[in-house]
C-alpha cells in the first residue's frame, strides 16, 4: 500500500521514517510512503497556507487552495497503485471519528491512504467536505495533526505483510477484544518478585488457560468497557464468574 501524508512540517517525520518496522515494510515492498509539503502548493513569496477566519475570532484557518491542490497531487501520484484501487483520504482533527484497531485493520487493506495534518485553529470547512473521513486519535487536543498521523500510520504499517518479523499480531491487545496477558523474561526472580510458577512449567494447556484468565482479569480491571457486548466463549464466561467472586 501507499501512505501519503500532507503536512506543513515535513521535518517532523524525519525520524519517524527511520523506524525499523516501517523500514522493513518498505524493504518487503508492502509499503510506499510519501511526505508531501503543503507549502509547495502555496504560490507567492509568502507561501501562506493560513488566513484569518471570516466572522473574526482568534487564530488562523488553513486555506482550501494549497491543501486541496496538495490532496489532488497526492491522489494523482499513482505509480504502484492499481488503477481503480481503493483509496481513502482522511483529515486529522480532534473533531473526527475516533481511530481504533478495527479502523487500523481496514486501512491496512487499502491501496492508498492519504492523511492530511491540520494546524492552527483548524481547516476551512470546505476541506473537510472534500475528504472521505475525519479522524481523531483521542479526546485531547494536539498542536497539530502530525503526531496523530504518525500514530495512525504506525498502527497501520505494523499490520502490513512482513512488517513484523514473527508476523503474529493476532494475540495482542485489542485483536481478540481483550487486553494482552502479562509477559515475563529473565531473570525468574527480580528484586524478590518471581515470575508466575505456571510459566516455568512447560505445560502448554495450563499456560494457555492462565494467560486467558490474566487477559480477562486485566481487561476487567483496566478496561471493563471492552467487555460490554463482547461475545464470550463458555470458558471465558466461567473464568469471568470466578474473577467476579475473587473480587468480593
Ligand atoms: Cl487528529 N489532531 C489534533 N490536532 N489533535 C488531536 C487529534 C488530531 N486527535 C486527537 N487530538
Amino acid at each position: 500500500m501507499k501512505i501519503s501524508i500532507l503536512t506543513m512540517f515535513p521535518q517532523l517525520f524525519d525520524s519517524f521514517l527511520q523506524g525499523p518496522v516501517l523500514q522493513r515494510a518498505i524493504r518487503k515492498e508492502s509499503l510506499q510512503i510519501e511526505i508531501i509539503d503543503i507549502k509547495d502548493f502555496a504560490p507567492g513569496s509568502y507561501r501562506h497556507i493560513d488566513d484569518s477566519p471570516f466572522g473574526g475570532g482568534a487564530g488562523m484557518v488553513m486555506r482550501c487552495q494549497p491543501v486541496l491542490d496538495a490532496l489532488r497531487y497526492a491522489q494523482g501520484t499513482g505509480e504502484g497503485i492499481p488503477q481503480g484501487g481503493n483509496a481513502v483520504s482522511a483529515a486529522m482533527t480532534p473533531a473526527g471519528r475516533k481511530f481504533d484497531q478495527k479502523t487500523a485493520r481496514s486501512y491496512a487493506q487499502l491501496d492508498h491512504l492519504i492523511l492530511i495534518c491540520g494546524h492552527y485553529e483548524g481547516m476551512d470547512e470546505r476541506i473537510y467536505s472534500r475528504v472521505d473521513e475525519q479522524i481523531s486519535i483521542g479526546d485531547y487536543v494536539l498542536t497539530g495533526g502530525e503526531i496523530a498521523a504518525m500514530a495512525v500510520s504506525d498502527a497501520v504499517i505494523r499490520l502490513l505483510p512482513g512488517a513484523i518479523r514473527d508476523g503474529s499480531t493476532s494475540e495482542e491487545s485489542f485483536e481478540n477484544g481483550l487486553l494482552e496477558y502479562p509477559q515475563y523474561t529473565q531473570p525468574a526472580v527480580y528484586e524478590g518478585e518471581s515470575v508466575p510458577e505456571v510459566l516455568l512449567s512447560g505445560h502448554h494447556e495450563k499456560i494457555r488457560k492462565w494467560r486467558l484468565r490474566e487477559s480477562l482479569r486485566k481487561t476487567l480491571l483496566m478496561r471493563p468497557d471492552l467487555l460490554d457486548g463482547r461475545e464470550m466463549t463458555e470458558e471465558e464466561a466461567e473464568i469471568l464468574e470466578e474473577l467476579a467472586k475473587e473480587r468480593k
